[in-house]
């Protein structure tokens, strides 16, 4: 299981040139169609997870346990910290079903089993009441910025919205601190500024879509 360090970024008309110039390499561009899911009454993301379903393949993104790894940093990784999200992501079949029913436990007695799982068997999805939420394309151009191990995506979605991010993969329980530094170089390197979190994707969707589940969470925190 690996988790993702990512900071998130407005992208502006000159941000290719600027990712040219810092010596970011491109290395290819892609449409990416996502389809995630939830209970109907939201039980998942409520609990800020993420269920989806990318190129004919389940993936789940959990919050990581420990805020507890970036309360002792201080100064500027304390900063780039408080910009980066951190989230497990589970991409074997079994462990997103047996971590999707124990978080909805409670509202789905009697329809959790033990089956087998495929990818394309997708019985298990009415048997927990899960329910297709939100749908989107984006086309996504990848960088690569070899010497600090960071990669780099430029987001366009099909309603609109343009985002980047900077990314780093650890393994769980690896080296937070150091995908921090690598993060918070590369964004001094594009100069990127600003000491609020950029919004993702699905925050704007749910704002134009799911008003009322959005303000849901964000009164809850968790977007
Ligand atoms: C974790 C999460 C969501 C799931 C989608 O995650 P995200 O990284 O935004 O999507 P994407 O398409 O870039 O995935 P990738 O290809 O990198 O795996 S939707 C909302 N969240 C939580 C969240 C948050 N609270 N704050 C920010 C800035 N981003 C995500």
């Amino acid at each position: 299981m690996s988790v993702e360090v990512e900071r998130k970024f407005l992208c502006n008309a000159d941000t290719v040139q600027r990712l040219e110039e810092i010596g970011a390499v491109c290395v290819g561009q892609r449409q990416i169609h996502d389809q995630y899911f939830d209970t109907p009454e939201f039980h998942l993301t409520l609990r800020d997870m993420w269920l989806r379903k990318r190129k004919g393949c389940w993936e789940l993104k959990c919050p990581t346990a420990a805020a507890s790894e970036t309360e002792a940093l201080g100064g500027k990784q304390s900063e780039a910290a408080a910009l980066c999200t951190r989230y497990r992501e589970i991409t074997s079949l079994p462990e997103i079903h047996l971590r999707v029913t124990e978080a909805i436990k409670d509202t789905c007695e009697d329809r959790v089993s033990e089956a087998g799982f495929s990818q394309e068997d997708e019985s298990w999805l009415s048997k927990l009441n899960l329910v297709c939420f939100a749908e989107f394309t984006t086309v996504r151009r990848s960088f690569t910025l070899k010497e600090e191990g960071v990669q780099i995506d430029l987001d366009q979605a099909d309603f609109g919205y343009h985002v980047g991010e900077l990314e780093v993969l650890i393994p769980e329980g690896g080296d937070l601190q150091a995908a921090l530094e690598k993060i918070r170089k590369t964004a001094e390197k594009l100069g990127l500024t600003g000491d609020q979190r950029v919004k993702g994707k699905m925050d704007v969707f749910l704002k134009r879509n799911r008003p009322e589940h959005y303000a849901k969470l964000l009164s809850e925190h968790i977007l």
